[in-house]
Parts: C-alpha cells; sequence; structure tokens
C-alpha cells in the first residue's frame, strides 16, 4: 500500500517545485550581471564612472546608484541613470577620484516594482 502514497507525494512535490519556478520567473528581481568597475578590483585616478548591467529591466526613477568615499561624501558627479536604450544598464559618473576605497550602493526597482539592493567596495591607487 506504500507505492500508490509515493507516487501522490511525487506527484505533488514536482507540482509545487513547477509553480515555485513559475512563480520566480513572473516576478523576477533585478541582480547585477556585471559590474565596472568589478568588486574588490582596485584601480587608477582615471575612472569616471561607475556601471551595472542588471538581469531585469529597471524603473529609472527608483533605481540608483550612490558611489561614497572613505569618509562617507558621496563622489557622484550628478544623478545616476539608467540607458534610455537600454533599462539593464545604469551608470553613475564620478568626480575625479583620489587613492582610496570606495563603496558602490545601488538599488534596483525591477518593472514588477521589487526593490533589491546591495553594496561593494573597490579600491583606487
Ligand atoms: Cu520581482
Amino acid at each position: 500500500m506504500k507505492k500508490p502514497v509515493g507516487r501522490l507525494f511525487l506527484t505533488g512535490s514536482l507540482a509545487l517545485a513547477l509553480s515555485f519556478g513559475a512563480v520566480q520567473s513572473a516576478f523576477a528581481h533585478a541582480h547585477p550581471k556585471h559590474e565596472t568597475p568589478a568588486p574588490n578590483a582596485t584601480i587608477d585616478i582615471s575612472t569616471k564612472e561607475v556601471a551595472i548591467d542588471f538581469d531585469e529591466g529597471l524603473e529609472p526613477s527608483f533605481s540608483s546608484i550612490i558611489v561614497t568615499g572613505a569618509d562617507g561624501k558621496p563622489v557622484n558627479d550628478g544623478k545616476s541613470a539608467v540607458a534610455q536604450n537600454d533599462d539593464k544598464h545604469m551608470t553613475a559618473a564620478l568626480q575625479p577620484l583620489s587613492a582610496g576605497t570606495y563603496t558602490v550602493a545601488w538599488i534596483a526597482v525591477a518593472k514588477d516594482g521589487h526593490r533589491t539592493q546591495g553594496h561593494y567596495t573597490f579600491t583606487v591607487k
């Protein structure tokens, strides 16, 4: 009598796994695919921009990149922007940098309204 129960359980688990997968893709959050400079990278002072490519399109009004120096002050040159021709690409222009460690804090609001955020550092030498 155990076999029918086992098969029923398996079928139920499969259905659950499939519906979970469907929910995940229907409500995809935006996560970084590629960052420039890369996390933990050491770069030179000629760097003028931070750029992040996401795996989902972003809502420009609610998404942002803020870069701060070791003193906690922003070094952005104006507001960050989502590219008009590529809503997965967000950039932040930078003031001239000096040597030190910088933190990139990003907020990404996907087209479904879901918000993700994160941060990483890079070093200028
Ligand atoms: Cu989402």
